[in-house]
């Protein structure tokens, strides 16, 4: 494990190193216990480096067997060498040379799955960020591009499949059991691309013809037995080609495109080129065992990844600053594609609501960084919502402001001009500024300038003069390390709704651009002046979410109920409910509930029906209109002195009232709703489910909820049903007979199948209340249970800790002293898994007194712990600070 050195990485620091590797020879004989790593390194120094540079080449835990340069031994007294550097101490005198390195290393005992390591005796590589430094010495980092030719030589029984990037070159028989492969990359790629698999798997085999006419031969490759299971990620592959050609002109580049799913993963997937390596549980599905989140889930991530061949492995990024280029801009393409092969409505909504879920306490945090940071200590800490989905947000944003056309022709630029380049966020902003002719330098704040932005606004209607005002005004609250901000550029795109919900025209605008329903704000404050407007509209802001911003405006509820009910654009509908909801559940919520505005609850509840209704709105948008907000999102909204008890209280008294307000009218169409066709997991089907599961839950509040939702359990005929009807027990009739049974039924079931235990596991882990410490803590002895596999720790650990407020946050600090043991027990095997289980604690300020000083203790017992890896230290100590 790699403790903490104190050592900070700064932006301002960069500078291209005195030397390149245009070429990388490895070879790897593969054991368990001592894999032998041959790295033959072409050399070269670059122009006007002096001859007396050292070559310092980076390791992380490594055991040098042997090290020549041009064929003849390093004497000893030449080299600094230490598991964690190699120094070439006077490099040869010649331009270009030949380092060959070798290494070797017990892959059977990484736990850290980082480097070459083993998942269920499968060999795998994880490189990305600096994994590569755990196989060999080498410059590992992202502007070194290297062509790799790779040998792998294993026994054939333990190994009969070899795989590594780029094309297959030739493969053949080495006798005593011993077999080799080799492949050949052709297009030059930094380490944290590289991969390696070898092991036994089984393939599921497709093919796919390209633009220009080329054949890619396309492999899936999982668990022998478990080749039907990846049927659907196949076809979410050959989808995800066929779009990047149509929606970005981006063909695929070499003849076998492979994906690898294994069982231990740190993260989602890797894009590691022309061979992903994959989390199973992003690739495996069928009804049975997936639900339909995962089938979404699994289609986002194949495109997510397989974008990434141009968005990240064609063109790179300079320095791991640089990391948004490709996570934030692939990210916003698998959404966009997300959104083309599914309801685009939909999906923006469930993007705004995991934004804000995830990003934005990031952002309001103490963990708050630019999208584009300028310091870290750990480069794995930020792999964060910020980076990725922020980061998407902005590239989304200089769509709305060039528009679709222009951005496009930004984006071809950007893969003309950039393409084998290791580039910047500044080479990325010019192409946009030079395809549109636009200066958008106050608009790279976005990427520069941490914090979640607000807009206060109220509007003020004034009948003789015919005129309508907006009021904007805007402000970026301090993050850590910035306490001044700078005026940013929010387009803000509106619209003016008048009577039937039909647009209000105006004869002129004064105050701010607006083009087309987008006010481009910039100053601190903007008056923006419509005339002509002769009724007072209401006003539906932030239209599409365009932009990731809080709003603090003074809208009348009438103006609310208005728009929920005739809003057209979808999301600013969906944002119209969602908000009467959080009011009533935040501040009006004693006085509707208590009866002092009774019309209100009254409205509330009639317009839940309405919408659940609506036959004119799709059935999955119903469901997310009616998912109430969640426990985290009110305490967000809340913001300060947060008592997680009461906000459970409140949310589960609404749910009571309009489940009880629309009894007759849920529960028939719940009836309706009921699966007829054979299973789809098409997204029309898939909005059915969720609209069912979404009544069931409100059903099961009422009188025979437990039995409704446990023939929804025994009836059901696909994981999603399934596993909600299990949900809905486990946590609304906790220790009923009929929850007991079900837990019990489940687990029978499924015991053998780990992804779908870890359903099992995340269930449990979020029934609300004190008494869930107990379970978690019994469960890690479970025989499926295993704190080596990051799955099963995120799905029990990680779903106790960052979404059950009411157990994890139990007022005597019980669920934080149980957390803070359990992290330093992942962090002995596995660091990085361990840092991102710490983030849960990252909103502790925001707690009531009491539960803010244990969370504190809980958060200095990890601090103080000894020998602590750099990537928990750096989230602690970043939390505490
Ligand atoms: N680049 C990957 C994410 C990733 C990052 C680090 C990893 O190391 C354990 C693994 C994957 C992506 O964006 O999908
Ligand atoms: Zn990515």
């Amino acid at each position: 494990m790699r403790t903490d050195t104190g050592q900070v990485f700064k932006l301002e620091d960069y500078r291209p190193n005195d030397y390149l590797i245009p070429q990388t020879n490895l070879t790897f004989r593969l054991s368990p216990d001592a894999t032998r790593v041959t790295a033959l390194l072409t050399v070269e120094r670059r122009d006007g480096v002096s001859m007396s540079a050292p070559l310092v080449l980076d390791g992380d835990g490594l055991t040098l067997k042997r090290i020549e340069i041009d064929g003849k031994k390093v004497k000893p007294s030449d080299l600094l060498a230490s598991p964690d550097q190699l120094t070439i101490l006077k490099p040869p005198a010649a331009r270009r040379f030949q380092l060959l390195i070798e290494t070797e290393l017990a892959p059977a005992g990484n736990e850290a799955l980082m480097g070459l390591y083993r998942s269920s005796n499968v060999y795998c590589t994880q490189c990305e960020a600096e994994g590569f430094r755990r196989i060999t010495y080498f410059l590992d980092r992202p502007d070194i591009l290297s062509v790799y030719t790779v040998r792998i030589e294993a026994l054939r029984d333990e190994a009969p499949l070899l795989l590594s990037n780029g094309n297959p070159l030739d493969r053949g028989d080495l006798g005593g059991g011993w077999h080799y492969a080799r492949w050949h990359d052709p297009f030059p790629k930094p380490s944290y691309l590289f991969a390696l698999v070898a092991g036994n798997l089984g393939q599921l085999a497709d093919s796919f013809v390209t633009l220009s006419g080329r054949t890619v031969e396309l492999g899936i490759y999982v668990e022998p037995g478990k080749e039907k299971l990846a049927g659907y990620a196949m076809d979410a592959l050959k989808r995800s080609m066929k779009w990047d050609e149509e929606a970005f002109g981006r063909e695929y580049d070499l003849d076998v495109f492979n994906i690898v799913a294994v069982s231990d993963f740190n993260m989602g997937a890797m894009e590691n080129k022309g061979l992903n390596v994959f989390n199973d549980k992003y690739v495996l599905a069928d009804r049975e065992t997936a639900t339909d989140a995962d089938f979404a889930n699994i289609e986002a991530i194949i495109a997510h990844e397989y974008f990434h061949n141009w968005t990240g492995n064609r063109i790179t990024c300079r320095d791991w600053f640089q990391l948004c280029l490709k996570e934030g801009l692939t990210v916003f393409r698998d959404h966009e594609f997300s959104a083309d092969q599914r309801s685009r409505a939909v999906k923006r909504i469930a993007e705004v609501r995991t934004l804000r879920a995830h990003q934005f306490p990031e952002d309001q945090g103490p963990l708050a960084h630019p999208v584009r940071p300028r310091r870290y200590r750990e480069i794995n800490n930020f792999y964060t919502a910020t980076v990725y989905e922020k980061g998407s947000e902005v590239v989304r944003m200089i769509r709305t402001i060039l528009g679709a056309e222009v951005f496009r022709a930004g984006m071809d630029l950007y893969f003309e001009r950039h393409d084998g380049d290791a580039a910047t966020i500044e080479d990325f902003i010019k192409v946009f500024e030079d395809a549109s002719g636009r200066d958008l330098s106050q608009f790279a704040l976005w990427y520069h300038q941490a914090g979640t932005p607000n807009l206060t606004i109220s509007s003020t209607h004034n009948p003789a003069a015919q005129e309508f005002t907006l009021e904007i005004e805007q402000s970026v609250p301090p993050t850590p390390s910035e306490s001044r901000k700078r005026l940013m550029h929010i387009p803000l795109a509106f619209g003016l709704i008048g009577a039937g919900g039909k647009a209000v025209e105006y004869s002129g605008v004064e105050g701010a651009s607006i083009e087309d329903g987008v006010i481009h704000v910039r100053k601190r404050r903007h008056m923006v002046r419509f005339s002509g407007v002769a009724e007072r509209p209401a006003v539906s802001l932030n239209r599409g979410f365009s932009a990731p911003v809080t709003l603090s405006v003074e809208q009348k509820a009438d103006d609310q109920f208005f728009l929920a009910r005739h809003d057209n654009d979808a999301f600013s509908r969906w944002q119209a409910f969602n908000t009467l909801l959080t009011d009533a559940l935040i501040s009006a919520f004693r006085e509707i509930l208590g009866g002092k505005q009774p019309d209100f609850a009254a409205r509330l509840t009639e317009l839940a029906g309405s919408i659940a209704g609506d036959e004119t709105l799709e059935p999955a948008y119903r469901a997310l209109a009616l998912a109430l907000p969640g426990e985290a999102d009110i305490a967000r909204d809340i913001g300060r002195n947060i008592d997680p008890d009461a906000i459970y209280a409140a949310r589960e008294a609404l749910a009571l009232a309009i489940g009880t307000a629309n009894r007759g009218a849920f529960s028939s169409l719940y009836l309706s709703l009921a699966d007829k066709a054979a299973f789809s997991p098409d997204a029309a089907s898939a909005g059915r489910r969720a609209l069912r599961n979404t009544l069931l839950d409100y059903l099961s509040l009422q009188p025979g909820g437990a039995a409704l939702a446990a023939g929804h359990f025994q009836s059901a005929t696909n994981m999603t049903d399934r596993a909600a009807a299990l949900a809905v027990l486990a946590h609304r009739h906790h220790g009923s007979p009929e929850a007991i049974e079900a837990l019990a039924a489940f687990e029978t079931i499924y015991g053998s199948d780990p992804l779908v235990m870890d359903k099992w596991f995340q269930i449990q882990a979020s029934v609300p209340g004190p008494q869930t410490v107990d379970t978690v803590m019994a469960l890690t002895n479970h025989p499926a249970f295993s704190m080596g596999n990051p799955n099963r720790v995120r799905s029990l650990i990680g779903t106790f800790s960052s979404a059950n407020q009411t157990g994890f946050h139990r007022a005597d600090g019980e669920g934080y002293r149980f957390f803070s043991q359990t992290v330093l027990e992942v962090e002995k095997r596995n660091p990085q898994v361990a840092a991102r289980l710490a983030t849960a604690l990252r909103s502790w300020r925001s707690l009531e007194p009491l539960r803010q000083a244990k969370a504190r203790e809980a958060l200095l017992s990890i601090a103080n712990a000894e020998n602590l890896s750099a990537d928990l230290r750096d989230i602690v100590e970043r939390t505490l600070a």
